[in-house]
């Protein structure tokens, strides 16, 4: 079928059609349709009784090309089928921090979802300065309880082959090996640099042997190791939030990969957010530092909370199981010791992986705003050394580094460094 973006009459029509989703509107067939989408990839609409818009559902379509760069850019509709599906996976695992999807039509490219009334972009709260006080609890437990649940640790063989193959995402998967590992390391016509960014520092990144050898490595775990179902693009962006809820949506990239992708993408947005932070608060009149000890305390919140969660799901599944993945009793010195070795592993490529999703939004074509919102080309230049300064550290000194608070010390460290720009 042909992809055709609705109008604001036919998406209402449409939905009214839909039971499901005309009981989420209220029964109401007198629509408002808004399109709210500002993404690289997709379409977004909010559409609302127009009698009461508490009534209010989520359409997102998927056009068959990236949104960012248009038809020259196809992509294959089954993209929202991937989506689809994650969200239903991740939905059954963590129902408190995913959006319910009411209706799914991969014929139109669109799906219908829960609409968050009263959480914002989480991207957006962090460069207004909004504390969160539930966010690192609820993010740590998302990614302990998905990334346990989709792995060899908890399925049979049997069904994680099976999981494997149903969840083979080739395109989006190709967006991120050039974005994320290959672009930014070469002379690509899609990057984009900030007017003030040295030129040592882009010449860095296609010469400083360290580095590249150590991104090439993640690259290679990226396309490799199929681990567990990973969310696949788990930005700020990615996260609604207020002060009580967490949500995370967008799975489009989904797929089979390693566990640290999106611990460790977590972890870079918060990092870009905290070199962000000076610019913001300065704009305001405000000190940043008390935000900055914050989004570090984040940091390290979400990567303990992950870890404890996960090696505790780890330990109670071989307690019930009566078994070890390493074979035998349950609780034993050696099962506790691999447990190590993997988190030990597991932090390593967080930090690796972070490390990677910090260099594209820097010098890639898709950037973070609260970078590209900093409007003197000299402070811009700043934050992206900055940015860049400690993502080469992480990646470099990935295995070296033995715990998230020497992470922090470091980015800490970066900030408080004499650099250039
Ligand atoms: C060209 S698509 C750019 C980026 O947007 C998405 O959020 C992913 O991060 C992707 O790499
Ligand atoms: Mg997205």
């Amino acid at each position: 079928m042909q992809f055709e973006a609705f109008s604001a009459s036919g998406l209402a029509a449409y939905l009214s059609g839909i039971p499901a989703v005309r009981e989420q509107l209220g029964g109401d067939t007198d629509l408002q349709v808004v399109e709210v989408g500002d993404g690289n990839l997709n379409y977004v609409y909010f559409v609302s009784s127009v009698r009461d818009p508490r009534h209010s559902v989520v359409v997102k379509q998927a056009p068959p090309f990236l949104r960012l760069v248009g038809e020259g850019w196809p992509l294959p509709r089954e993209r929202m089928e991937r989506e689809v599906e994650a969200l239903r996976r991740f939905g059954a695992l963590c129902p408190q921090h995913v959006p319910s999807v009411f209706h799914a039509d991969s014929g139109k490219y669109l799906m219908v979802m829960q609409r968050l009334m009263s959480h914002r972009v989480l991207r957006q709260g962090l460069t207004e300065g909004i504390v969160y006080p539930r966010l690192a609890d609820h993010i740590s437990t998302f990614l302990a309880r998905t990334l346990f649940h989709g792995s060899d640790l908890y399925l049979s063989a049997a069904e994680k082959k099976e999981a494997v193959r149903a969840n083979i995402n080739t395109e989006l998967c190709r967006i991120t090996e050039d974005l994320v590992f290959t672009f930014p390391f070469e002379d690509a016509a899609s990057n984009v640099y900030s007017p003030a960014l040295p030129a040592g520092a882009i010449d860095r990144l296609r010469t400083h042997e360290p580095l590249r050898r150590a991104a090439a490595d993640m690259k290679w775990a990226f396309m490799n190791r199929a681990e567990t179902l990973v969310h696949g693009d788990l930005h700020t962006g990615s996260v609604m939030a207020n002060e009580s809820e967490t949500y995370v949506i967008d799975p489009e990239f989904a797929f089979y990969g390693p566990f640290g992708f999106d611990t460790g993408a977590f972890v870079a947005n918060l990092l870009l957010a905290y070199y962000a932070r000076d610019w913001h608060d300065r704009l305001k009149g405000r000190d940043p530092r008390e935000y900055q000890r914050w989004l570090l305390g984040q940091v390290a919140q979400v990567w303990n909370g992950f870890a404890e969660k996960f090696a505790g799901l780890w330990r109670m599944h071989e307690r019930k199981a009566g078994r070890a993945f390493i074979g035998g009793p349950a609780d034993t010195r050696a099962a506790e010791a691999y447990r190590e070795d993997f988190m030990r592993q597991l932090f390593a490529d967080t930090l690796g992986f972070a490390g990677c999703k910090m260099i594209r939004r820097i010098v890639g074509m898709a950037k973070v705003a609260e970078i590209t919102s900093i409007a003197d080309p000299a402070v811009r230049a700043l934050v992206e050394l900055r940015c860049l300064r400690l993502a080469e550290a992480l990646l470099v000194r990935r295995h070296e580094l033995a715990s998230i608070e020497a992470v922090t010390a470091l980015a800490a460290a970066v900030l408080a460094q004499d650099i250039e720009a």
